[in-house]
């Protein structure tokens, strides 16, 4: 296989899908290599059947509005792969959703869920709905049409849908709602449920909780740990919530967040009640994080800025796709940042990874760094197969294990002879290689 010839004809064939060419490219130059090592591959064709989805659906969700508009938009599940176990990945509501979007989602899940250790496929969906200024009641109309197309794709063993950005607790609710009364059956078609109706404990908290065990993990190889160190965090959503409540309690001192508006820097740190703001700020629907700073006054706010510019000891990413370029790479370094753990979904750029990799700065890819988001979506999943609820306890317990393992995955494929751990390139190819044995093992289909 020759990553550049590749990506060449998919390029080609699908011509401006960026996102999605920007997360085959990482993956393919990551594996080329170990691919080109084991010519099994090769002949029967791994890499061009890995970029390429399963199927993708697409559909119309039309629906009516407060003041009775109706509104029309797109729906979408690609389900990309499903060698190792059933579809899983999120849901996306979000304005620039697009298909490029959702393709590179649902490629970078196929990797991250091989790396869970749990047998779950790739898969991911959602919609250009945009929840900004929505009523409750618009967002309840909505994911009910939603659902009503694709509840007809969908299984608690085919595939199973959860939450993005876009789509949380509230969402799933309602999306729950409506396929149990067209199925007219109760089962774990969606993670991230409420506890009444068969969510799992945790599951909230998970991705943030996971990057920050994955964190102590890369901390660790430095001879290092977490208590006293300053964190940066863009965004203000669920997975910027987590990783605050944890980081916090293990002794960080978290002084930015963010969002489309800019971000606030808060020199004295988060704490519980800045933490349980957060929530609040992410209900009221409004997509602004200006407002904490005048709650709190030990914070600014920085109008139309990303937090990349403060100086700090660790980067968290916590927000969107591409959020960290290589500007502010060049501006972390100078800062003389010690670690960055990508805690989006790529949400780094090309350019900004080989400048932390060029620095010998250990960067931990969001594939390997939030996938303790989905691996709890499956721990829940076991939970509702074997129709029992595991303590709070058990499941942190698990989650742990699980970041522990990712973590000593990414050194087995990712230590140099230096030393340096290459963190993309190890989590790539442990990914790649159990998906590509399992598609070894089931033949041409
Ligand atoms: O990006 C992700 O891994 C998620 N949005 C969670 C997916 C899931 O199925 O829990």
């Amino acid at each position: 296989m020759k990553a550049s010839i590749l990506l060449q004809n998919l390029e080609q064939k699908h011509p401006g899908e960026k996102e999605f060419l920007q997360a085959v490219r990482e993956v393919l130059i990551s594996i080329e290599d170990i691919y080109n090592a084991h010519p099994e591959f090769e002949s029967l064709q791994i890499a061009e059947r890995l970029v390429e989805p399963d199927r993708v659906f697409m559909f119309k969700v039309p629906w009516m509005d407060d003041n009775g508009k109706v509104q029309v938009n797109t729906g979408y599940r690609i389900q990309f792969n499903n060698a190792i176990g059933p579809y899983k990945g999120g849901l996306r509501f979000h304005a620039s959703v697009n298909l490029s979007i959702l393709k590179f989602l649902g490629f970078e899940q196929i990797f991250k869920n091989a790396l869970t250790t749990l047998p779950m496929g790739g898969g991911k969906g959602g919609s250009d709905f945009n929840p900004r200024g929505k009523s409750d009641a618009e967002i309840m109309r909505f994911c009910q049409a939603f659902m009503l197309e694709l509840w007809k794709y969908i299984g608690p063993e085919t595939d199973i849908p959860a939450g993005d950005i876009g789509v949380g607790s509230r969402e799933i609710g309602y999306l729950y709602g409506m396929y149990r009364k067209l199925a007219h059956e109760n089962t774990g078609i969606l993670t991230g449920k409420g506890l009444s109706y068969g969510g799992s404990l945790i599951r909230p908290e998970a991705t943030g909780f996971g990057a920050v065990y994955f964190l102590k993990h890369m901390l660790a190889c430095q001879q290092t740990e977490l208590a006293g160190k300053t964190v940066l965090l863009s965004g203000f959503g669920n997975v910027a919530w987590g990783v605050a409540l944890k980081a916090t309690e293990l002794g960080a001192k978290v002084v930015t967040l963010s969002g489309p508006d800019g971000f606030i820097y808060d020199k004295d740190g988060l704490n519980e009640e800045k933490i349980d703001y957060m929530l609040d700020l992410r209900a009221s629907n409004n997509d602004v994080i200006a407002p904490y700073a005048d709650r709190f006054p030990s914070a600014v706010f920085i109008p139309g800025k990303k937090p990349w510019e403060v100086k700090a000891d660790i980067a968290m990413p916590c927000a969107t796709q591409n959020e960290l370029d290589g500007n502010d790479a060049r501006q972390l370094i100078a800062n003389g940042i010690q670690i960055v753990a990508e805690v989006s979904n790529m949400g780094c750029t090309p350019e900004a990874i080989d400048l932390f990799i060029g620095h010998q700065i250990p960067y931990g890819p969001g594939k390997a760094v939030n996938a303790g988001g989905v691996a709890t979506s499956g721990l829940e999943m076991s939970q509702n197969a074997m129709k029992i609820n595991w303590t709070k306890k058990e499941v942190d317990e698990r989650l742990h294990q699980i970041m522990h393992s990712i973590h000593e995955k990414c050194l087995e494929y990712g230590t140099r002879p230096d030393g340096y751990i290459d963190y993309m390139k190890g989590a790539n190819i442990a990914g790649f290689m159990k998906v590509a044995e399992a598609m070894l093992a089931q033949g041409v289909i």
